[in-house]
């Protein structure tokens, strides 16, 4: 099935329905009637969603080879399997809004399609992997565990599981960097340059500022965001910094202060034009990662193949049996 649909008027009784629907805190089910619109921005968001989560595995699969000890390796080996396990069960819960997974796959290998802008950097060091634990997913939790409460059943309930999942990943990560921030000069040295280098990447998840955010007023009104981009990038800021102090870590932003009014940490100006760079796929690692996704998925043909093949024998039994 296709994703672009043809604009036909839709029914202003239904639309006032859906409407109410949305006001009384209702959750939407995909076999409620929707606006096309909605329909089209949660297939735009959960997919990119999906695509973040399954480009998301290659940065840190980078060093499952790497990894310090045999428990780091395990940990390791099991969160970026977790990963693979949420991108596809976004999947699923995008093809309940009539798109087929072929698809969505189909526009991250040519291009087309978004995905986070944070999984387009390298990862240097082993301090890279508890960086990202601590920062990458403590902002996916800050975003996701609002997303849990999105006005879309399916999304919803994927991110109470994923939220979950996310919470050891970065237990694993902070833990891997107060090892290293309690360990030798060098050590130190080298989980300060992975902060340094994974901070305002991080901060840059969380989408462009309200002012520059297309999607942020129609997606808040049908209740699929509940805060803003900026409102979850400063929550996420006022989690992290004392995080860091406990550490002994120093966020690289000689503008951080603290408002004692507020009681919000404020922070320095973010390069949006890095960020844009980033999302037009002139970032690091863009080509690098889709290349990856390519070969993975050429040398994932036989396996489609060979399901579709069992698929087919299953039902082609079935009607044998049912005649
Ligand atoms: N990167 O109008 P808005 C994870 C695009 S999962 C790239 O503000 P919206 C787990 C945006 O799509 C991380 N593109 O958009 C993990 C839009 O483009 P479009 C992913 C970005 O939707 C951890 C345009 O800019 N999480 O990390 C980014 O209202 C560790 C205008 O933006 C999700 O996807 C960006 N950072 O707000 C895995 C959560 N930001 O489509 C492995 C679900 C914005 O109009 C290891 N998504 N854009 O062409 C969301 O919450 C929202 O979609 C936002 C963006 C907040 C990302």
């Amino acid at each position: 099935m296709t994703q672009t649909r043809t604009a036909v008027a839709e029914d202003p009784a239904k639309v006032a329905a859906f409407e109410a629907r949305i006001a009384a805190g209702e959750s939407i089910e995909p076999k409620d009637w929707m606006p096309e619109k909605y329909r089209r921005q949660l297939v735009r968001m959960m997919s990119q969603h999906a695509h973040s989560e399954i480009v998301g595995m290659l940065p840190e699969g980078n060093w499952i080879t790497r990894a310090p000890s045999l428990r780091r390796k395990i940990s390791l080996i099991a969160k970026v399997q977790d990963e693979a396990g949420h991108g596809l069960y976004i999947y699923c819960g995008t093809e309940t809004l009539g798109v087929d997974r072929s698809e969505l796959v189909g526009q991250l290998l040519d291009g087309t399609a978004k995905y986070s802008s944070i999984f387009n950097y390298p990862t240097l060091s082993w301090a890279d992997i508890g960086v990202i634990g601590w920062f990458v997913d403590g902002a996916a939790i800050v975003n996701q565990t609002i997303l849990a409460k999105a006005s879309y059943g399916p999304y919803a309930r994927a991110m109470i599981r994923v939220c979950k999942e996310e919470n050891f990943h970065k237990r694993q990560g902070y833990e891997i960097v107060s090892v290293l921030a309690n360990g030798t000069p060098a050590q130190k040295a080298m989980v300060q340059d992975a902060v340094d280098r994974w901070w305002w990447p991080s901060l840059m998840m969380f989408g462009p500022s309200d002012t520059d955010s297309p999607n942020t007023a129609e997606l808040i009104r049908w209740k699929v965001k509940r805060k803003t981009n900026d409102e979850l990038r400063q929550r996420f800021v006022n989690l992290t910094v004392p995080q860091a102090m406990a550490v002994n870590l120093t966020l690289p932003d000689p503008d951080m202060r603290h408002d004692a009014e507020t009681e919000n940490w404020e922070f320095g100006a973010i390069d949006w034009d890095e960020f844009n760079q980033v999302i037009r796929g002139n970032g690091p690692c863009n080509k690098e990662r889709l290349d990856a996704r390519r070969k993975a998925h050429d040398e994932g043909a036989w396996v489609r193949e060979a399901a579709s093949a069992y698929a087919a024998k299953q039902r082609a039994s079935q009607a044998a049996e049912a005649a």
